[in-house]
């Protein structure tokens, strides 16, 4: 019997697990930390076995297939070895992938992954489509393979989870843009991270589509490398050369394969980079066979996502907004774009090789303080200290961060939390660095 081995029991890991204990394979999981109660529940509930606290390498390098966790670096020692004696090594999405015949539709990108995946859900859900939502947004691909039956997946997909896919084909793939990010995992050379952002387009043929941002000059190089098969939808913010989707007169405007349009008015999403998602997910949904009507209603009801320009409240004329999720500078720069008043930006944490100049201008422009929250704030103080605004420098937590912010902010004046940086020196997450920021801005 075929001898499968997943190393990490995490979301990933535990759900490849069942589908492989549920395939009938001889099913192994190691993880090198204490596995979560709710994953070690699931793994006995299916009888599997499994070990924490580390990996057993002989054991490990006996295996068929490794399924690896999207967190374990491909250059990881034991994942070395394992390449070494020519054992494939694959994504849980790629092997999830094997199992259904269910329509992928695939979104990746450095930035709109989680908002335009969710967005594609929520109209092909409210169209009553039988859809499935997983990947990167936090619900295991496999898990639902092994359990659930769908029609359709929307899976939103890391450059992490794409690093390990081979023969893997998304029906519809969905490419947002490509700017730096998780540099630390590609040696900091761009190339590489580009080249796993595009492997969303192997294995696509004529039957299949290609949605992109056409005024990204990487995908737009990428494209003229790589000669896809795929039948491209290339959308932009204004009626250009080639694209099928873009805004005219107001009207958000997509051409193919059927036509559609509707008010910009009445996107439930504002500012430049949620067009784009919008139209991202329109594109998809009408090459899915969703009604326009449906669409137009689905994307004008949508909620938004949590932690992503979300609106807190207002204090003393004040206004709080949490855009925690922006984890990287280009995030930021379409945070700060869509300001609309002066701005206190409170950034920092954890540095991912980050080069503050894409900001530089908007900063200049738009902020009229700086707040560093961070455990080391020596690369933003070189950057920005030198441009003259007030800065408040908080090492300890939110709650100085938030109340230095709200000192600095004159009323009529906006303060937003748009880190460019992970959270993980202070933060648990993002979602608890978010989660921070609103509680201590209610309680001002
Ligand atoms: N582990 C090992 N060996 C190691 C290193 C880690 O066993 O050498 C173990 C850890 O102890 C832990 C497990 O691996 O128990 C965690 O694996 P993981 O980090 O891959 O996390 P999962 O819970 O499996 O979640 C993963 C994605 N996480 C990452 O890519 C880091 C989740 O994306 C995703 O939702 C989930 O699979 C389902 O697809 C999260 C994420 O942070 C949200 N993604 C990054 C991002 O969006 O920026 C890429
Ligand atoms: P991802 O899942 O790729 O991280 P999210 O939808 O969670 O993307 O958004 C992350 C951050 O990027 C948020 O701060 C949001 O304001 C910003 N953002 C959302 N869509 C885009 C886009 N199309 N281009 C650039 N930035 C975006």
């Amino acid at each position: 019997m075929k001898r499968i081995i997943i190393l990490g029991a995490g979301e990933s890991g535990a759900g490849a697990a069942v589908l492989a204990k549920v395939k009938g394979f001889e099913t192994f999981v190691s993880d090198t930390s204490a596995i979560k109660p709710h994953y070690k529940e699931l793994l006995n509930r299916y009888g599997i076995e499994w070990e924490e606290g580390h990996h057993s390498e002989e054991c490990i390098l006996q295996a068929d297939e490794v399924v690896k966790s999207p967190g374990i670096p491909c250059d990881a020692p034991l994942i070395l070895k394992l390449r070494e004696k020519q054992i494939p090594v694959i994504s849980e999405i790629e092997f999830a992938g094997r199992y259904t015949d269910a329509k992928m539709i695939c979104i990746t990108g450095s930035n709109g992954k989680t908002t335009t995946t969710s967005l594609i859900y929520h109209i092909l859900k409210s169209a009553g489509l039988n859809v499935g939502l997983a990947g990167n947004i936090g619900s295991s691909l496999a898990l639902q393979v092994a359990t659930e039956q769908h029609d359709y997946y929307v899976i939103e997909l890391s450059s992490f989870q794409l690093d390990n896919m081979y023969d893997f084909r998304a029906n519809i793939a969905v490419l947002m843009n490509i700017t730096p990010d998780h540099l630390d995992r590609y040696g900091y050379e761009m190339q590489n991270y580009v080249d796993a952002k595009f492997r969303i387009t192997q294995n696509q043929t004529e039957e299949d589509a290609f949605i992109f941002w056409n005024d990204d000059p990487i995908i737009r190089r990428e494209l003229e490398k790589h000669g896809l098969k795929a039948h491209l939808y290339p959308f932009a913010a204004v009626k250009e050369q080639g694209v099928i989707a873009y805004v005219e007169d107001g009207q958000m405007k997509i051409d193919q394969p059927i036509a559609f349009n509707m008010e910009q008015e009445e996107l439930a999403l504002r500012g430049t980079h949620n067009l784009y998602n919008s139209m991202a997910a329109g594109i998809s949904a009408n090459l899915a066979g969703v009604k326009k009507e449906d669409i137009r209603q689905a994307l004008s009801d949508f909620k938004g996502v949590e932690h992503r320009l979300e609106k807190v409240c207002d204090v003393g004329g004040v206004h709080f907004i949490n855009d925690s999720k922006a984890t990287n500078v280009n995030s930021c720069w379409y945070a700060l774009q869509s300001m609309t008043t002066k701005t206190v930006l409170i950034l920092g944490g954890k540095d991912k090789g980050n080069d503050y100049t894409e900001i530089e201008e908007l900063v200049r422009e738009k902020c009229s303080a700086l707040v560093y929250l961070g455990l080391h704030n020596e690369k933003l103080h070189a950057f920005f200290d030198p441009m003259g605004l007030p800065v408040a420098e908080v090492q300890t937590g939110m709650k100085d961060a938030v109340e230095a912010a709200y000192k600095l902010a004159k009323p009529g004046e906006t303060v937003l939390l748009s880190p460019c940086c992970a959270s993980f020196d202070l933060f648990k997450s993002y979602e608890d660095r978010g989660d921070q920021f609103k509680q201590y801005v209610r309680s001002l």
